[in-house]
């Protein structure tokens, strides 16, 4: 008995595993219920009173040494998991980094912005924080208008000669444009602006415009319709025709809505166009002579016309998106349906 329990010591003793499952079959074959330990606790069992004392104290440490050793290796083999050879496969390739994709506003103001850099023109930005001259006084709006009322506007200081708000329109980065810029003129100015309205499924209080515009010795109305209808082509496809209605806008004399041909129903009706078989998709006109002489431009040697469009309303009307609301929520599920890659 004693030279078995001596054995048995320094074999336990000497024990090492690599893994879990070896600690396991090492526990089982000493400690298990017909392990070698447990064999002997059987033989101790039968033996007499003498006996029993001479072997009962070198049995127990036995078997706590076991336990206590048994105990060791599972925790140095759970510890040296790491270096005990590589548990993954390195030559796997990565896990790809999530790029997103662009908001359709700006896909669509890249679009817009790139059409007419191809034409020549410069792209301008200027402060969303103005003030009332550069939005309203330079642009020809009389002090009554309805567009200068709390009820449109975001004013930030009220009761000032000249007082700051959020701008209404990306027009007031044109009229630092003809403050500053060398004639003649050809810029095109992308910007968020902002307007007091209640949210609703058409109109929103922050949205986002493109408004362009030229200037030199001679420009025409037949210009602009021009330069508006290869905009058109470029943006809607080369089939697109154009039609312009006559409209008002304070800073522009004459004025006109411009409608697109229906790319969907190609003009025979249908629910975008609302049968009609054209969509509306931007404002423009000649800039009055009011407003070149507000900014220095000697009226009576040059003449430029001016254009502003809805960015949402043209991404609504490229992808169908029904409901304004959508472009401001940053809800995944949306986000993810225009997914052009992005460059990186
Ligand atoms: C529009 C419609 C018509 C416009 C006018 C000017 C400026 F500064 F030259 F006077 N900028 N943008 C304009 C003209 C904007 O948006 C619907």
């Amino acid at each position: 008995m004693r030279e078995e329990i001596e054995k048995l010591i320094a074999e336990i003793g000497g024990l090492k595993c690599r893994t879990l499952k070896e600690v396991e079959e090492a526990r089982v074959r000493f400690l298990g219920k017909k392990g070698e330990v447990t064999k002997l606790f059987d033989e101790f069992r039968a033996m007499d009173k003498e006996a029993k004392k001479e072997f009962g104290r070198a049995l127990n440490e036995l078997k706590n040494s076991a336990m206590a050793k048994i105990e060791e290796l599972k925790g140095s083999v759970a510890d040296d998991s790491s270096s005990d050879g590589p548990k993954a496969d390195l030559t796997m390739p990565g896990d790809p980094f999530e790029l997103g994709s662009r908001h359709p506003v700006s896909i669509v103001r890249q679009e817009i912005v790139d059409i007419f850099r191809k034409f020549g023109y410069d792209v301008a930005e200027g402060p969303e924080i103005e003030d009332d001259y550069h939005v309203f006084e330079a642009l020809n709006f009389p002090q009554n208008h309805p567009a200068r009322d709390m009820q449109d506007t975001f004013f930030i200081s009220a009761g000032h000669p000249n007082p700051l708000l959020l701008r209404t329109h990306t027009s007031s980065v044109q009229v630092r444009a003809m403050e500053t810029m060398k004639l003649p003129i050809r810029v095109i100015c992308p910007g968020r602006v902002f307007r007091n309205e209640a949210i609703s499924a058409r109109a929103h209080c922050i949205f986002h415009q493109v408004e362009g515009l030229y200037i030199d010795e001679g420009v025409t109305f037949a210009d602009l319709k021009q330069a508006i209808l290869l905009f058109a082509r470029e943006m809607f496809g080369p089939e697109t025709e154009i039609r312009m209605r006559p409209s008002y806008f304070p800073f522009t004399e004459p004025s006109a809505e411009v409608d697109v041909s229906c790319n969907i129903c190609h003009g025979k009706g249908c629910n975008i166009c609302k049968g009609t078989g054209w969509l509306e998709i931007l404002g423009c006109g000649m800039v009055d002579p009011n407003v070149l002489e507000a900014s220095g431009i000697d009226s009576t040697k040059y003449s430029g016309f001016a254009f502003g469009m809805g960015l949402e309303r043209i991404a609504m009307l490229k992808w169908r998106v029904n409901d304004l609301r959508h472009y401001f929520e940053n809800d995944m599920r949306f986000l993810k349906e225009f997914n052009t890659a992005v460059e990186v």
